[in-house]
Formats: C-alpha cells, structure tokens, sequence
C-alpha cells in the first residue's frame, strides 16, 4: 500500500492556485460531444482519472476522440446512431457519474454492452437508475442486490413521467440522456434540486429542455451539434483550498476561474454563514456556467446548521465541511445527508472514523454528523479509504495538525485532482 508523509504547516497559506476543470462537466462535455452531430472543442477539460475513464469508455463504443497537446480535447460525434456495439467491456473505473450516466445512454442503443468498475463501484447502488430505464423499456441486468457489473441491451424506449426517489442529479441525467432518444416527452420530478450541468448542455448542444418547479421535461428525437465547451474550475476541487485557506492563520488564497453555478456553490453560503472572510473577486455569470475569482482568508468562524435543500448544493464538500467545522466555535450539525453512504466510500463513518484519529470532538448519526468545536487536531495514521474527497480532506487537516500525518492511499485523490499536492506546496513555498 501506498502512504505519504504530511507535515503540518506553520505558516500561513499564501498564493493563487488555477483550479483544474470541473468534473462533472468534463464527463459531460465527452458525453454530449459524442452523442452530437460535428466535432466539439473541450477546453479546461479535467484530465482525472474519472473522466479519463469517460473518454476510454467512448472510444470503445467508436468515437474518434483528440487530445491536443494544447490541452483541447476534440471530439467527433455522429449523433446517438453513431454508436457502435462494443466488443470489449465498458470500465468506468472509480466513476459513478461515468457508469449511471452511460447507463441512460446506452438505453436507447439497439446492442448489448457491459458496464463494471473497481471495488467501490461495485458496492454502489445501480438500481436507482436501472429501475425507471427499464420502465423506459431498455434491458438492464446487474448482480444480486443491484450491483455492478452491469448489462444493457438497449432499443426503443417509450417516454415516461417520473418522480425521483431521491435527489441524485447521476439519475435525472441518465433519464434526461433516455429521453432524448424517446419517444415523446419524458418528465422528471426531483424532490430538490440538484446539478443541473447536463440541463445547460442540451441547451449549449442546441436542444431544449424545459424547467417548471420541480419538473424537467425533455422531447425525444432532437438534434444535438457539436459545439466548443470550456470548462469551469471545479467549486468541489477549489473548497479543499477555502477551507485550508479559512482555518490557516495569516492565510490569503486567490483561487481563479471557479465555477459558480448555484446549484453546486452551497459551500460559498456556509461559508459565509460561519463568518468566514470570502470575497467574490470577479464572476461571469452570463457563461453557460457561471465562473468567478474568489479570495479566501483566515478568520474565525462559527458552528452552523447544514441540511435541507442545501445538502444537494454541496453534497461532495461535506467532508472538508466537516474539517471546516472542527475549527469553529460551538457546533455544527450536518443532517439530512443519508446519500454520503453511498459515495466512493461511506463518507459518514470515512469522516468521522478519521477525523476521529486526529482528535477530532465529531459523531456520526444516521442521516450525517454533529461536530462539536473549535478542537486541537493531532497527526496520525489516516486513509483516503480510496476516496479522493477524504484523501483531499486529511491533507488539509494535517496541515493544521500538530505532529506528523500519515496518509494511506493518497493516490486516490488523481480520481479528480492530479496536480493537488503540487498545488497545495505551492501555497506553502511562499511567504
Ligand atoms: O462520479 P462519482 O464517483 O459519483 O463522484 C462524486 C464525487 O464526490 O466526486 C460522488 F461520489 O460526485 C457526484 C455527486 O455526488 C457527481 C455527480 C454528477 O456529476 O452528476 C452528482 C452527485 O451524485 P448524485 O448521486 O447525488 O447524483
């Protein structure tokens, strides 16, 4: 197994850091430029293991996709009829996003294709997409208990109107991508909002999609064209700099080109509702996602409740949340978050176990965690569990930590932020 020694950190955090494109919207963008007719230019697109996993995927069902050595990503699509039954099996790696939003996908395709992925994709449940496709009329099978692997024997699907279970924006996109290839007009209800990327990309792609309330409705059979897409900085990847930059004393961080959609910018209003010093520099919000310059600096903070409809806002933030917490004042109560259980890991019990290990005052309950603060933290032997976000969180934990961290598993942090240690000394070089 692998480990890296992290030392804490004295000083302050000082400097500017480009935060790498946004995840879910580069997963996208290749999704969308393949299913369109032309060619599409990607630029900013997150070169991570994930959406790495993407591109493989695509190529396999026969789309030419570039990687330029400027960093653009072309991809050269021929609509939905342009792809081809595979002859290997799909491997989406650690990406849920890649494996339920293919699954909409490939509903609508009249072959058979198989869909896996590593040990935690495997314990992540499918049927939340597999029964409403299946209800659409494609074919899918999973192992017992609705696990990949995954089977989709895909045809004609019949449009359908739909109530999700639960706020998942990986289901509504997967039914938005069946009823693009349905007959009719497919209605999804969420019971709160959540991301809505795939929404602006059938709009930048030339299609339409309406919003009422809570509804989305989407008609079957448009016609998608290539377009150019440039990706934001990803607000998931940017919070590890907010909050190491927030509970660093003397610190004061740039973080440029970050995506500010409000769908996933919940981080930004918990921030400020503990009183931290966060400025918005700049912001385009007439892009088709929204992007800003933000600057964080230490203060101190207060403890806050987190729940609601705010939970899908900033449902990967919630473990440096959680980090964010330990050093406010008084408690901190994150509740109506049972879907951490079913991340790359159990992100209630990964959070609490490890934090835990560096003294953390934090208990788990059943649907998130009470965080009791502000609390000296320790250095320790702590692991991502092979979880990016947990990985990213322990790193900036051990900065403010008394002693030396050891981190098992950092690797798994290239999931969606390759560059993320380099950038993170880089703040630390300078004073
Ligand atoms: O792709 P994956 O592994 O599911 O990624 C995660 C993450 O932390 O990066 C979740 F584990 O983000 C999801 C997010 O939680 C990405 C996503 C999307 O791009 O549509 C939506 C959210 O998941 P869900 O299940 O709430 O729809």
């Amino acid at each position: 197994m692998k480990t890296r020694l992290l030392t804490s950190h004295s000083g302050s955090l000082v400097g500017t850091v480009a935060i790498p494109g946004d995840k879910s919207i580069s997963h996208r963008s290749v999704m969308f430029g393949s299913i369109s007719q032309g060619i599409t230019k990607v630029t900013n697109f997150l070169l991570g293991d994930d959406c790495l996993s993407t591109i493989s995927c695509f190529r396999k069902l026969g789309v030419k996709i570039e990687e330029h050595a400027s960093g653009e990503l072309r991809i050269y699509g021929s609509g939905f009829q342009g792809l081809n039954e595979p002859k290997e099996v799909l491997n989406v790696g650690n990406s849920g996003t890649t494996i339920r939003l293919m699954m909409g996908i490939l509903a609508g395709r009249d072959f058979f294709s198989v869909l896996e992925g590593d040990e935690s994709i495997a314990r992540r449940p499918m049927t939340r997409v597999a029964t409403p496709l299946s209800k659409m009329g494609a074919k899918i099978d999973f192992r017992n208990g609705g696990f990949a692997p995954i089977s989709v024997r895909g045809g004609a699907l019949n449009s359908f109107e739909y109530k999700l279970p639960v706020a998942s924006a990986q289901v509504k996109s997967a039914l938005l991508f069946a009823g693009l290839q349905a007959k009719g007009e497919t209605v999804i209800t969420e019971p709160e909002a959540t991301r809505d990327h795939t929404e602006r990309m059938i709009r930048q792609f030339g299609g339409t999609v309406e919003k009422e309330g809570n509804n989305i409705k989407v008609r079957g059979g448009q016609n998608l064209q290539g377009t150019s897409v440039r990706v934001p900085g990803d607000i998931s990847s940017a919070a590890f700099f907010l909050v190491a930059g927030a509970i660093s004393e003397g610190s004061s961080i740039t973080l440029e080109n970050v995506g500010l959609n409000p769908t996933r910018s919940g981080i930004v209003d918990v921030l400020n509702e503990m009183g931290a010093d966060l400025q918005i520099l700049s912001q385009d919000l007439d892009a088709a996602e929204p992007a800003g310059t933000l600057l964080i600096r230490s203060s101190r903070l207060k403890g806050t409740t987190v729940g609601g409809e705010m939970i899908p806002r900033l449902i990967d933030e919630i473990p440096i949340i959680a980090l964010l917490a330990t050093q406010a004042d008084g408690v901190t109560v994150i509740k109506d978050a049972g879907e951490l259980k079913v991340k790359e890991t159990n992100r209630i019990d990964t959070v609490v176990g490890e934090l835990k290990k560096m003294g953390a005052n934090i208990e788990a309950t059943d649907d998130g965690m009470i965080i009791q603060g502000p609390t000296a933290l320790q250095g320790a032997c702590v692991s991502s569990h092979g979880d990016h976000r947990i990985g990213m969180m322990l790193a900036v934990a051990s900065l403010i930590s008394e002693g030396e961290t050891i981190l098992e598993n950092p690797e798994a942090i290239s999931v969606s932020y390759p560059k993320f240690f380099e950038d993170l000394d880089n703040l630390k070089k300078i004073k």
